[in-house]
């Protein structure tokens, strides 16, 4: 499937609301300096299992090491750029209002900074904090009673922040997740970059739009576990084949 024939897809998709859908995972902020999920379980991470990390269990069992592990990757996701991945994505958006929906499962800010405001996102903001748990003597701790640590906790009831990311057992904002599925359901064409099709119930939105009758389109240099769900594999790297497809549409 040539780059060219994939453009002829994404005009025909553009001519209606909501006709694109675009699918994002790490890959699409690997070129910004972002490592991926999977990739940002190297070095001193790399002996624990990204469950272990990205979970509740795993916070309660050791709430300054996770909570070490998310400031590192704030920093990096603070002092990343949008790459021409994210850029074109931004520009087509600007020239289509209305007929690309964006679903990411990416937790930086990266797409918003390119100018895609409107984002679905399906597993939180890492930049963003949330209580772990109710307050245990009012209806809500307040932020201003954070004792600063690691991680910050409530002056008066000990409850501990915690990143405000969806973790493995965690349902996802349901807002997201049904927003997502009518996304997939209703294009015409859906792009799926930069993932590895390994996590769920995201990993389902491609075979969605396929069985509800679009097109699917994967780009990732590498194979993905969704791979089956396509019928056109495009093997490169966002920041390059994004531009190609979009730019001048
Ligand atoms: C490039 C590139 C370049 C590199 N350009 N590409 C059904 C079956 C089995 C299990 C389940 C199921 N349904 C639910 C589950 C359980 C679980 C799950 O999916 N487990 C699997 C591991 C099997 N799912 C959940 O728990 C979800 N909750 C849920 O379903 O609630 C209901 C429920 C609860 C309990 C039981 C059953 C149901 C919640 C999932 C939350 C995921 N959270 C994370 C962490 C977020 C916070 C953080 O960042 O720390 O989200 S996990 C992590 O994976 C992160 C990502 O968003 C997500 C997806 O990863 P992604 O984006 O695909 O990244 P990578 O690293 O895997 O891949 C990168 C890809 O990029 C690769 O393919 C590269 O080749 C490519 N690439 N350079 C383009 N330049």
């Amino acid at each position: 499937m040539s780059i060219e024939t994939v453009r002829r897809l994404i005009r025909v998709a553009a001519d209606e609301p909501g006709g694109l859908a675009v699918l994002t995972g790490a890959g699409m902020s690997a070129e910004s300096g972002i490592p991926t999920f999977r990739d940002a379980m190297t070095g001193m991470w790399s002996k624990f299992d990204p469950a272990e990390l990205a979970s509740e269990q795993g916070f309660r069992a050791r709430p300054q090491h996770v909570w070490d592990w998310y400031a590192e990757r704030r920093e990096g996701v603070r002092a990343a750029l949008p790459n021409a991945g994210h850029r074109a994505l931004g520009d087509f958006h600007r020239r289509h209002p209305g007929s690309m929906v964006l679903i990411t499962q990416n937790v930086d800010n990266l797409h918003q900074r390119a100018g895609v405001p409107g984002m679905i996102r399906l597993h939180g903001d890492i930049l963003a904090d949330r209580w772990l748990g109710p307050c245990a003597r009012h209806p809500a701790c307040s932020p201003t009673e954070a004792v600063a640590g690691r991680p910050p906790r409530c002056a008066d009831c000990g409850n501990l922040l915690r990143p405000g990311v969806v973790w493995f057992g965690e349902m996802l904002p349901p807002a997201a997740i049904d927003a997502a599925e009518l996304a997939a359901r209703r294009c015409r064409l859906m792009l799926v970059v930069g993932t590895s099709g390994a996590v769920w119930p995201a990993a389902g939105l491609a075979g969605e739009a396929r069985r509800h009758g679009a097109s699917v389109v994967i780009v990732n240099p590498e194979a993905s576990e969704i791979d089956g769900d396509a019928q056109h594999l495009l093997r490169g790297t966002a920041a390059t084949l994004l531009p190609a497809l979009l730019d001048g549409l």
